[in-house]
């Protein structure tokens, strides 16, 4: 399906054009001392990890509409995710869900994963829903639960993660949890915090020292009155609490309406301690929209940060691992991924090209005005060639999602698993 032979065929009527802009992009570039080669050079080594769950159909509690053609297993997620990276170059790897995605043959999954030139990125642990079969329920919180054989068994629920993520060489086991309370003075509100910080240690130490634990906070849902780990201040408290090993996640969709993001991104960079992002759009809350859809301006001002923390010599480097967690009520799931990453790249080339020093000087001297316009002028700059050209130089397609179309991929999945299969997902 779509073989690379096929992507340069559908890329040889956009090339012209293609190069035209580009050309254009960069002598305009030049003139403001930007090396257009340079910025591209670091789009093409940005990943962003795809999660099983995105490749579905998803998006709300009350319907869902399948589009035929669905993953029905972890090789033919893993077959979405190659397709996704062979047309833009730039998801590499896949997050898997455990019980969702419990690997059946380790050796044939490594061997798959070699051949389609991707890896695992995270592990993600599930107790936000009971599992068959499973002895205790999580109606009333998983690891801050009350019981301790419940939280016993949330522990070893992360532990069995952790296991697969070992023998699978993923390097981060990610956290979100679903506890909490719906109403006022269900819960011990200290309590409940300190038996999760308990019961995060357990996993904590369950973990090889290459591994890192990625702790998602949400400020509602499912819970209504309280969350157990609501805000960035909380999972950094359990960061310290923890370990060097363990970092704040934040997940784009996981605040509440106009909370300054970029703000909590720089701050967790200054501590050190930003180790993963979720990206998706919103709108009002965990909307799961896809990235860049509404808030595009926000998206750049996110990238600034990360950009002007990368270079900055006094921060320690630190890694952080980009992943989407979006959800697809309407889409095709792969178009809307292709949409998500090209927004994240376009966001992240825009960051690229602000004049930093400039903005340092205006900063300094309080000039509001000129550090506005430095920034506004880089958010505006059309960086579309630069991502283009970042895709082609990858090897993969110019305009992924209508090389996508033109392939006509998703009928041939709908042909090759069905009209009616499911992914596995919310
Ligand atoms: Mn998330």
């Amino acid at each position: 399906m779509l073989t690379d032979q096929q992507i340069q065929d559908l890329n040889q009527p956009l090339l012209d054009d293609h190069q035209f802009r580009y050309q254009f992009l960069t002598e305009l570039l030049a003139r403001r001392g930007v090396e257009a080669p340079d910025v591209v050079q670091q789009l093409v080594a940005f990943q962003v990890a795809i999660p099983s769950w995105a490749l579905g159909t998803g998006g709300t509690r009350f319907g869902r509409y399948p589009l035929g053609g669905e993953p029905r297993s972890l090789e033919e997620k893993i077959q979405d995710v190659a397709l996704l990276n062979r047309l833009n170059g730039s998801s590499n790897s896949i997050s898997l869900h455990i019980p969702w995605d419990i690997p059946q043959d380790v050796p044939a999954l490594q061997q798959q994963l070699r051949e389609s030139g991707l890896t695992i990125d995270s592990m993600n642990s599930n107790t936000f829903q009971d599992q068959k079969n499973q002895p205790y329920s999580y109606k009333f919180g998983s690891l801050s639960n009350t019981e301790t054989a419940v939280r016993q068994q949330a522990i070893q629920h992360n532990i069995e993660c952790v296991e697969y993520g070992k023998q699978l060489g993923a390097k981060i086991h990610t956290v979100w949890l679903a506890d909490g309370s719906n109403f006022p003075g269900q819960q011990h509100l200290r309590r409940a915090y300190q038996r999760t910080a308990e019961s995060l240690a357990s996993i904590y130490e369950a973990m090889p020292s290459d591994m890192t634990m990625l702790i998602e906070y949400k400020p509602y849902e499912p819970h209504f009155y309280s969350t157990v780990i609501p805000d960035w201040g909380t999972s950094y408290s359990l960061c310290q609490y923890l370990g060097q090993q363990a970092q704040v996640l934040v997940d784009l969709g996981h605040h509440l309406p106009n909370t300054n993001i970029e703000q909590i991104v720089g701050r967790l960079k200054h501590f050190g301690r930003l180790g993963g992002f979720h990206f998706n759009g919103s709108m009002y809350g965990d909307d799961d929209l896809t990235t860049g859809s509404t808030k595009p301006f926000q998206l750049f001002l996110i990238f600034n940060e990360l950009v002007d923390a990368a270079q900055d010599q006094t921060l320690a480097e630190a890694a952080v691992a980009y992943m989407i967690d979006a959800s697809h009520n309407t889409k095709d799931p792969l178009e809307d991924l292709l949409q998500s990453v090209e927004s994240i790249l376009g966001a992240y080339a825009k960051a690229l090209l602000v004049d930093r020093a400039a903005l340092h000087e205006a900063q300094e001297s309080n000039d509001v005005v000129r550090a506005e316009e430095l920034l506004r002028d880089a958010f505006l700059t059309d960086v579309r060639p630069l991502v283009a050209e970042a895709y082609r130089q990858a090897g993969g397609a110019l305009s992924p999602v209508a090389v996508y179309r033109a392939g006509q991929v998703r009928e041939q999945l709908i042909q090759q698993r069905g009209k009616l299969s499911l992914s596995t997902g919310l």
